[in-house]
């Protein structure tokens, strides 16, 4: 749908997409004028759409740390995903990788587009990374080296079964979660989280993004890329690609239902991990992606889209998270909302009903648990489509428009 079709049928998204817009333009303007800095911010913007507004809720020193920790293992990813590259060439820099950051002389260039960037100008992203803080340049070394290890260890790996499933989740997006729990330690503001806790949030947003990427990933040139556990599809299909024929549709969606189900066992331990969070911005700033997580997830359940196209949240729904996120209370009453929404998505023919349902009660009943549900806005599950008051301001906005077009061109006759 365009955005103006989707506006027209979500009259509510108009103001916080406007608000996002803004919010866009204001993070662009305040990209610091020394030039390495300058690069990893607008590096930053180019290769995230959602993060680099994500991370401005945080003070400045952290979000420096936080953007050089990103920007470290976007290029961390950009070795491992290059298939051009060969395994012995690309191992030992994975495994090394960790100390390349220090090195401003170091060099290896790989990828394409926005990455070839990244990586031709890695030199810009270490002279940042040495200025950051000790404890928080130590936080990213530990974690890129046990990143790069994991990866190295899986490039000749094929993800088995549910166990390596979570290993290497562990490894490309766990470490993430116990990176930015150590580094929101070393900022002074919050506790230091149980490495289980930090691990889910991680592996929530990961397994989504594996869910949601099936078909961009089956189809990768030269090469396909397979993250779904063989565990699992193989009691669907006789190959992963077989999930992406039209013939195979009722097997790809019970998969599909499968690997949702299997995601939704994060849930509980990423609410209990955002509950003990203290500090405001660090809050906003893990609560939004695991609430498009969740959102996500139940968009993807159950629809035979995810094996034809891009099934993503749209922009506007996207912007109402970003606006709305602002306590714990929106967090519940968010992955309550969505649970109910799964909820009423699973068909009792499914073969896993059964678990994916207790999986979803007991996720709301945490949410419920938690006293807060009522103290909120809903914003998912509200009706969205009356036209509200958001046309009624587009239409006195409109004839205020043209009441000054006509009386402008009236006096200048
Ligand atoms: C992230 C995570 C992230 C953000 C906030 C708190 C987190 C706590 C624990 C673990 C990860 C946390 O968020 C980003 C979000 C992102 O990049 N979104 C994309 C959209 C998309 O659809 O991919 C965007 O374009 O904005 C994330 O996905 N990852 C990530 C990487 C580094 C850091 Cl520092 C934080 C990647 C991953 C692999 C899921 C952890």
């Amino acid at each position: 749908m365009g955005s103006l079709g989707a506006i027209v049928k979500h009259p509510d998204d108009l103001y916080p997409l406007l608000k996002l817009k803004m919010a866009a333009r204001h993070a662009e303007k305040q990209i610091p004028s020394e030039p390495h800095w300058g690069f990893c911010y607008s590096m930053l913007h180019k290769v995230s759409r959602s993060f680099a507004l994500v991370i401005q809720q945080l003070d400045t020193d952290l979000r420096n740390a936080v953007c050089i920790f990103y920007l470290v293992l976007r290029a961390l990813d950009t070795v491992e995903d290059d298939t051009s590259i060969a395994t012995e060439v690309k191992v030992p820099i994975l495994k090394a990788f960790h100390r390349h950051i220090y090195d401003r002389d170091w060099h290896f260039s790989c990828g394409t587009k926005e990455y070839k960037v990244l990586m031709g100008q890695f030199h810009l992203v270490s002279t940042a990374f040495l200025e950051l803080a000790k404890n928080y340049q130590e936080a990213i070394e530990d974690i890129t080296d046990r990143m790069g290890a994991g990866m190295a260890k899986f490039i000749c790996k094929e993800v088995e079964t549910i166990d390596d499933y979570d290993e290497y989740c562990h490894y490309v997006a766990g470490l993430v979660g116990l990176g930015l729990s150590k580094l929101f330690h070393a900022s002074g503001k919050e506790n230091l989280a149980a490495d289980s806790l930090s691990n889910s949030m991680g592996l929530f947003l990961q397994k989504t993004n594996i869910i949601r990427d099936y078909l961009e990933d089956i189809n990768e040139i030269p090469k396909s890329r397979m993250f779904w556990p063989r565990q699992i599809w193989s009691k669907y299909v006789n190959k992963l690609e077989d999930l992406k024929y039209e013939e195979n549709s009722v097997k790809a969606v019970q998969c599909l239902n499968d690997m949702v189900t299997n995601a939704l066992m994060h849930a509980e331990d990423c609410l209990k991990y955002m509950s003990d969070l203290r500090d405001d911005s660090i809050f906003r700033f893990c609560a939004i992606p695991q609430i498009m997580a969740i959102g996500t997830l139940a968009i993807c359940y159950n629809n035979v889209e995810v094996f034809r196209g891009v099934v993503k949240m749209r922009r506007g729904l996207t912007a109402k998270v970003i606006d709305r996120t602002k306590t714990i209370a929106d967090v519940y009453g968010a992955f309550f909302d969505f649970a109910s929404m799964l909820e009423s998505k699973v068909d009792k023919n499914d073969p896993n009903a059964t678990k994916t349902l207790s999986r979803l009660v007991a996720i709301q009943k945490t949410c419920r648990e938690s006293g807060l549900l009522n103290k909120r806005k809903s914003y998912i599950l509200r009706k969205e489509n009356g036209y509200g008051s958001t046309l009624i301001i587009i239409l006195v906005l409109l004839f205020s428009i043209m009441f000054a077009y006509s009386s402008a061109t009236r006096h200048s006759n």
